[in-house]
């Protein structure tokens, strides 16, 4: 079983051209948050802009706006209950999920996401919890589709107890990617990414300090910005969630107690927590 390690994520690093303009740097959508979930579209496109994204913009509701451009400025905004292709058209990459809570709206934004398949898709969160309406899509997509379930989401994706995903979890990764065409990222301790051709990788970095909530929201901003830049997907995401877990290692390896790490500080220590040469 291949192992994910520093060594692979050095070997796959794509260089910036110096040449790189913000628009060719990965042009990424995020549709995140909701009115009780303000921090979660934070947390993402903030994640996204700190991982190097050229472009980042947040599709979310009205009262989440003031609340994240404080936070992020670098970050653009569409509002979520206009016309969806002006947020999708010229995205190289729209992950979509963190926060959005599980209306009857946001199932059809998952469905015009997995069907307008002219870029690649990252599905998160409450993302995940229309999927099993939409598999026969999945399985007709051409353009990459990346699922980053906990156990309890891929639970309900497989329709198993998530005992039975955790007894099992490279097998079932890799089952999911191939019956779905997706690439599948299921989280946790030794977080495995499988491709729908059939590589897998299991993640060496990460400790329990990324047992909070807001952690995988985080990855998720991570994994675009990565995708944004990285033609092999598999290998981007894979280094997205290296990075992820190494900045928690990073953070302890530094004095700080496991306990005291947030997906804040995740993201604020992101840029120092590596040096890619
Ligand atoms: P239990 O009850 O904890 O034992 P949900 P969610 C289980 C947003 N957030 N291994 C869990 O089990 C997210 O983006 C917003 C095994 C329960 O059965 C989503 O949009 C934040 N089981 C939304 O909240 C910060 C696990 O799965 C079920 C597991 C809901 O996402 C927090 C819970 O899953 C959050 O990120 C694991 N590793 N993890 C914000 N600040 O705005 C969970 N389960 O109902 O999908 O809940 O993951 O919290
Ligand atoms: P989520 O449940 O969506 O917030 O995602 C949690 C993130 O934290 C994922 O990237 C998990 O792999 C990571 N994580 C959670 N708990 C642990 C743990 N005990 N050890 C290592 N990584 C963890
Ligand atoms: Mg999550």
């Amino acid at each position: 079983m291949k192992k994910w390690t520093i060594h692979d994520v050095k070997q796959n690093w794509v260089n910036r051209d110096k040449n790189v303009h913000k628009g060719s740097n990965g042009k990424i959508g995020i549709a995140a948050g909701s009115e009780l979930m303000p921090g979660a579209a934070v947390l993402a496109s903030k994640a996204a802009v700190y991982a190097g994204a050229g472009l980042t913009t947040l599709s979310t509701v009205k009262s989440v706006i003031p609340i994240a451009a404080v936070s992020v400025p670098e970050v653009t905004y569409h509002l979520r209950d206009r016309c969806l292709d002006s947020f999708i058209d010229g995205k190289n990459v729209i992950a979509a999920g963190p926060g959005l809570g599980r209306s009857d709206s946001v199932r059809e934004m998952i469905r015009t996401f997995i069907r307008h398949d002219s870029e690649t898709l990252i599905i998160d969160a409450d993302g995940l919890y229309f999927l099993n309406e939409f598999k026969d899509d999945l399985k007709k997509r051409e353009y990459p589709v990346v699922i980053t379930p906990h156990a309890g989401e891929m639970a309900r994706i497989t329709n198993q107890t998530i005992d039975e995903i955790n007894q099992n979890r490279i097998q079932t990764a890799e089952n999911t990617a191939a019956e779905l065409n997706t690439y599948v990222v299921l989280k946790g301790p030794e977080t495995v990414t499988a491709s729908p051709d059939g590589r897998t990788a299991v993640n060496t970095s990460g400790n329990q300090g990324l047992a909070k909530g807001g952690s995988g929201d985080v990855l998720t901003g991570i994994i675009a910005a990565f995708l944004g830049r990285y033609d092999d997907i598999f290998a981007g995401t894979a280094s997205a969630v290296f990075l992820h877990g190494h900045t928690a290692d990073y953070l302890v390896s530094g004095g700080t107690a496991v306990d005291t790490i947030t997906p804040s500080v995740l993201i604020d220590t992101f840029q120092q927590s590596f040096n890619i040469s």
